[in-house]
């Protein structure tokens, strides 16, 4: 398969120049091609703000939901057809603001589905307010006097929460974030990949030049498996770790897990409902 097919004949991109989203879906659309995934087998989920925008600027299935909300929508696609590949994609406010209750039991529950962040540090679409993870003192329209609150950690937050695959990329480095997207979408369970985003019109503080001092990657001797060793690396914060931070092969798959997949493998989707149970519902409604 190829980029291009995954173009749509015309579209109208609303991202600033310069803006990092360009680079995760230009990324994403090259993971997607070298796993042979087909714009058919795949659904993305996005919620509201300017990364949430991303499934309406290449050819796939999409559901975009209300803000903070894409995960729910996620589960439970895969849940009704485990044969598609689903992604849910939003920004940092979404994901971890709004939608910070069901990032946290997203996690719990293990479905197969791929979490990309575009992580900013900032509401970018509503004009700079600060997000989740706005460095504390990072001063706004709102903000003025500065961020009072710590910053949400979401990779700790992850791993402290056993999540199956826990990964940060940088939008600035397309073959090691395709490398990690990849692995994401190839892993069996919930994978979250936190993807550096520079904002270039709201965010003057974490700019391209700001990542690239500081950031570095795990290395090749660094062991994903090893949970305590995961969370010391998540919790750095002079140098900002990328790479797969933390991997848990040994978790159950929140549609493995349903009763009704033990019982019988069609998907949920495919199945006929009795008119009995249709007439349960009916007055279940009443
Ligand atoms: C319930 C609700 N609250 C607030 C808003 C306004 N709103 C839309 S997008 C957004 C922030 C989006 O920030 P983020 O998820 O970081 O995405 P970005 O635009 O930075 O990519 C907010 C507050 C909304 N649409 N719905
Ligand atoms: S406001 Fe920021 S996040 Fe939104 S498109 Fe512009 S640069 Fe990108
Ligand atoms: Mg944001």
């Amino acid at each position: 398969m190829d980029t291009k097919d995954y173009d749509l004949a015309s579209i109208d991109i609303a991202w600033c120049p310069g803006c990092g989203n360009y680079a995760i879906l230009n990324t994403l659309k090259q993971a997607l091609a070298e796993l042979k995934i087909s714009p058919q087998q795949l659904v993305v989920v996005s919620g509201i703000g300017q990364a949430a925008k991303i499934p309406q600027y290449f050819k796939t299935n999409y559901f975009n939901g209300l803000h903070g909300r894409a995960l729910p929508p996620a589960t439970g696609i895969k849940a009704a057809n485990p044969n598609l590949t689903v992604i849910a994609e939003s920004g940092d406010g979404d994901m971890y603001g709004e939608g910070g209750n069901h990032f946290i039991h997203a996690i719990r529950r293990n479905p197969d589905i791929t979490n990309i962040v575009h992580n900013n540090m900032v509401y970018g679409l509503t004009k700079g307010q600060a997000s989740p993870t706005s460095e504390l003192g990072f001063r706004t329209p709102i903000q003025v006097n500065g961020v009072v609150s710590q910053p949400f950690n979401p990779i700790s937050i992850a791993i402290a929460l056993d999540a199956s695959f826990v990964a940060r990329a940088y939008a600035g480095d397309i073959k090691e974030t395709k490398k990690i997207i990849k692995k994401a979408i190839q892993h069996k369970g919930y994978a979250l990949v936190d993807i550096f985003q520079p904002c270039v019109s709201f965010n003057k503080i974490n700019t391209y030049d700001w990542f690239k001092e500081h950031i570095y990657y795990l290395d090749s001797r660094y062991d994903e498996t090893n949970r305590i060793e995961a969370f010391e690396k998540s919790i750095e914060q002079n140098k900002l770790p990328l790479g797969i931070f933390y991997l848990n092969k040994n978790k159950k798959t929140f549609e493995q897990n349903l009763k009704t997949y033990k019982q019988n493998n069609n998907p949920l989707y495919k199945r006929k409902i009795k008119k009995d149970k249709i007439v349960k519902l009916i007055n279940l409604k009443k």
